[in-house]
């Protein structure tokens, strides 16, 4: 039996609710019931998870993939001639086939796991950053970025002398075009900003980002964290160098991600961790580096966690990307028409262009003390500055409150979420 076998999912009833949730139209109570966590209760209350952007709940498929790893073919990747060594490498490697499919990448030596999107991000600061921005060059980041996004590159200009120049928002959270355009300069080594915004969910131009710094030969780096969850990706028709994403935010384990870059860039760049896997010969005079994607590879990674990933993005394909963003489009317009028509209530992020994240402030309520009350209500939020705290400068406010919705997410957990709002108002008001 291929190892492509051993990991075909499991008959029964996971894979009969898979194929409840894949027909149309789109089913959320079907969808919901391969999450098992969204039956659990949060306080005597029925759990609202509305926290999807910190990171997404996990359905059956993924839980049973890697259970299915440990109980039947785990080994170490890449380096056994035994035969759960090679079932399991086979079936971590054909994951990089799904995650190319999954963003339309053109080539699987493309895809390079990893912890996730921050260590995509400081891969490329730390490799071609390094390599290609000096004293004096400039990086072009947005004022909208998660500090992921931010701080690699403020430890690289920090080191090499250069200047991180930050291309400014709106008050609706959008970056405009042309102030993005006027920062692209002769001096630009690399841009990098996020697809959408997890603070504000504004879904930036990519295509025409991408076009702006072509235009002076830059690459693009996107963080595209928030997007793979909630979008179809094409990073073919988005035109970007790189792109990253965390495993945990769309349905599988946390400790995966991915960057997908152009082979040519990649094969140009210095590797950045040494260690097992990622060499071609080492003697102590010299070593030669392995060919892509394993050059970036260093260590033993996370084996049944990128395999599970696997079962992740099977089970969003399944589902259909566009339909996930047409179902959580749908959310998002009730939850600003319910939330934005309570007296006192005031988003954060009101761009043209949005995904499912609505973050708000209530006159007069610390944020702290409405993800509190909501909490005790069963409802999960994010509070805080949301790893974007220029965001929050910008918007004059210390932190808000985030509700970020998900695939398995109703208008009925609105209907919660504008409850619990009213009553945090009528506690503190
Ligand atoms: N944002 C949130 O609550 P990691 O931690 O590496 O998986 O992802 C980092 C990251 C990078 N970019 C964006 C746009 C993100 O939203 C995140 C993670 C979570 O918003 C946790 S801080």
């Amino acid at each position: 039996m291929s190892s492509a076998e051993t990991l075909a999912p499991p008959a029964g009833a996971a894979a009969s609710r898979r194929t409840a949730a894949a027909r149309s139209p789109y089913d959320v109570e079907a969808v919901r019931r391969d999450f098992p966590i969204l039956s659990r209760r949060v306080h005597g209350k029925p759990l609202v998870y509305l926290d999807n952007a910190a990171t997404t709940q996990k359905p059956v498929p993924v839980l049973d993939a890697e259970r299915d790893v440990y109980e039947r073919i785990y080994a170490n990747i890449h380096r056994g001639v035994h035969l759960l060594s090679v079932e399991s490498t086979d079936a971590y490697d054909a994951v990089r086939g799904k995650v190319r499919a999954l963003v339309n990448a053109p080539d699987a030596r493309e895809i390079i796991f990893l912890r996730g999107t921050t260590e995509a991000v400081n891969l490329v600061a730390q490799t071609y950053g390094r390599r290609n921005v000096g004293p004096g060059d400039e990086v072009l980041i947005t004022a909208l970025e998660h500090h992921s996004n931010i701080v690699p590159w403020q430890m690289l200009c920090e080191e090499k002398g250069a200047t991180l120049r930050v291309a400014p928002i709106n008050q609706k959270g959008e970056v405009p075009l042309d102030t993005f355009r006027a920062l692209v300069t002769d001096r630009t080594k690399i841009a990098a900003v996020a697809h959408v915004s997890n603070a504000l969910g504004t879904v930036n131009p990519i295509r025409e980002m991408a076009d702006i710094t072509h235009a002076r030969g830059i690459p693009l780096l996107v963080d595209g964290a928030q997007a793979v969850p909630r979008l179809p990706v094409d990073v073919q028709e988005l035109g970007c160098d790189f792109y990253a994403f965390s495993g945990h935010k769309v349905y599988g384990p946390s400790g995966t991600g991915v960057l997908w870059g152009r082979a040519a860039l990649l094969e140009a760049m210095p590797p950045w961790q040494g260690g097992g896997d990622m060499i071609s010969s080492v003697t102590f005079e010299k070593t030669t580096w392995n060919v892509l994607p394993y050059k970036f590879e260093a260590g033993t990674p996370n084996i049944a966690g990128v395999i599970a990933l696997g079962a992740a993005i099977d089970y969003v394909t399944s589902l259909g990307l566009d339909r996930i963003e047409a179902h959580e489009d749908d959310l998002l317009a009730y939850a600003t028409e319910c939330v934005q028509s309570i007296p006192d209530v005031r988003l954060i992020g009101t761009a043209a262009k949005k995904a499912a994240v609505l973050s708000f402030t209530i006159e007069g309520v610390h944020p702290h003390d409405i993800g509190t009350v909501l909490d005790r209500e069963g409802i999960a939020v994010r509070t805080g500055h949301h790893c974007a705290q220029p965001v929050m400068d910008f918007f004059r406010v210390p932190a808000t409150a985030r509700a970020s919705f998900g695939l398995y997410n109703t208008r009925q957990e609105v209907d919660v979420l504008a409850g619990g709002i009213r009553q945090v108002i009528r506690m503190f008001r």
